[in-house]
């Protein structure tokens, strides 16, 4: 079977011959179950996270920490808190005694450069709040074939939570963005895996034009609650719609630059997609890459999880659907291999740079073994490949049809 959706989940697994099993085991009880008698031993999945305040995610990496939210995690309108992926790319840094003293650099290209506290942030400019998606550039990177480098991510690096704080446009133009404005350079308070605080883990930046678009905020609450340290509180950007590695977490300074910014994070092959296609497994040429921005569209069924075994052969599934930039028009659903598809229903995000809804009924026509198919299209008429395509060193912009398997009960 060629590596591709949710099957690429327990690649690992398949290649020993257990393939079914080892996704039932990991992903659902149900899944266990439909696997019974199909393998010797149910492997283990994987490793799942043990963290106060959060769900039992799969675990991606340990040091920095790395955690992927299960497909069926992802069924909530706005995603809880502790169903929310991680990725951090060095140290967690302390928490600080008074969060509202924290504070915040504004300087590079502007006429007033500022230092800000945390505080006077919040009232002095207007605070507003989105639903909108975070989501990391490496998702989708399991689905390549060769193995890309870097995290595993399957589906499960992307949430939707509510997101309040203020407009970084609204700093920016109180600090005076000069003509020679370019984009920014941003740093967070995570010390480097190293331990040297004075070197920072990752520093990304976003042209002018996006610091500047009214959804892209510095933001102190997550759901309605004060923002949890492990996602970057007390203080974080969101930058929405983009790879997440431009949401800088623990903010502590933007410099407004008037070139490209170049810290860790903007060179080599970090965040960068191959401007001319290249061989995949091949080494590729740094100088013929270009910035990932905007993530690709993707549907994720939600319900019911890989695995399930389905009582009925009437089949009432859901998922979410988002698509960097742009609005998800249409999801359509195939139970045979992508011969035929049905349109789902997909209902309207509540705001821009949200994720969005969409359900669907299908009549499976028999007893036995299925795939569910799901394929999202945006408003520009883009939709997801079969396949991960655009092969690129480290990965990015991953995002073949969604698939999971199910087993209808006779
Ligand atoms: N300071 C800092 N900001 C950061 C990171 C980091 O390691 N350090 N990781 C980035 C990446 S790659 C992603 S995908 C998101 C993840 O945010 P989350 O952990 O809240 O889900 O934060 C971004 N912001
Ligand atoms: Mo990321």
């Amino acid at each position: 079977m060629p590596k591709s959706g949710t099957i690429k989940a327990s690649r690992r697994n398949v290649l020993k011959g257990v393939g079914m099993a080892a996704v039932g085991a990991s992903l659902s009880p149900a899944g266990a179950a439909l696997a019974q008698g199909t393998a010797p031993a149910a492997p283990k999945g994987p490793k799942l996270l043990e963290m106060d305040g959060k769900a039992k995610l799969a675990v991606l990496g340990d040091k920095p920490l790395v955690a992927e939210t299960q497909a069926e995690l992802m069924d909530d309108d706005v995603t809880p808190i502790d169903k929310f992926f991680i990725r951090n790319n060095g140290l967690v840094p302390d928490a600080p005694a008074d969060a509202k003293a924290w504070k915040i650099k504004i300087d590079g290209e502007v006429e007033k450069p500022m230092d800000i506290t945390l505080g006077d942030l919040m009232s002095r400019f207007p605070n507003v709040s989105y639903k909108m998606m975070l989501e990391c550039g490496g998702n989708g990177r399991a689905f390549f074939s060769p193995e890309a480098r870097g995290n595993q991510w399957t589906n499960g690096g992307a949430g939707c939570a509510e997101w309040t704080g203020v407009r970084l446009a609204d700093v920016l133009k109180a600090a005076g963005v000069k003509p020679s404005a370019v984009y920014t350079g941003q740093y967070g308070a995570d010390p480097h895996l190293s331990g040297d605080a004075t070197k920072p883990s990752i520093s990304r930046g976003v042209p002018i034009a996006k610091a500047m678009e009214p959804h892209t905020l510095i933001v102190f609450k997550m759901n309605g609650k004060d923002l949890p340290l492990i996602h970057g509180g007390p203080v974080r950007l969101v930058v929405p719609g983009w790879a997440g590695s431009s949401s800088t977490k623990w903010l502590t300074r933007i410099w407004v630059r008037d070139k490209i910014h170049d810290g860790p994070g903007m060179g080599g092959f970090s965040y960068r997609l191959a401007r001319t296609p290249i061989v995949p497994g091949s080494k590729g040429d740094e100088k013929d890459t270009v910035i990932l921005e905007a993530m690709p569209v993707r549907a994720v069924i939600s319900f019911p999880a890989d695995g399930a075994k389905l009582s009925s052969k009437k089949l009432d599934l859901r998922g979410h659907a988002w698509a960097g930039e742009n609005e998800v028009k249409t999801v359509d659903i195939s139970t045979d291999y992508g011969v035929t598809w049905k349109p789902a229903k997909v209902d309207a995000p509540p705001n821009k740079y949200a994720w969005q809804r969409f359900t669907a009924s299908v009549d499976l026509p028999s007893a036995g073994y299925y795939e569910v198919w799901a394929k999202a299209t945006d408003a520009k008429g883009v939709t997801q490949p079969f396949v991960a395509g655009n092969w690129n060193p480290q990965g990015y912009g991953g995002n073949p049809i969604n698939r999971i398997r199910v087993l209808v009960a006779s």
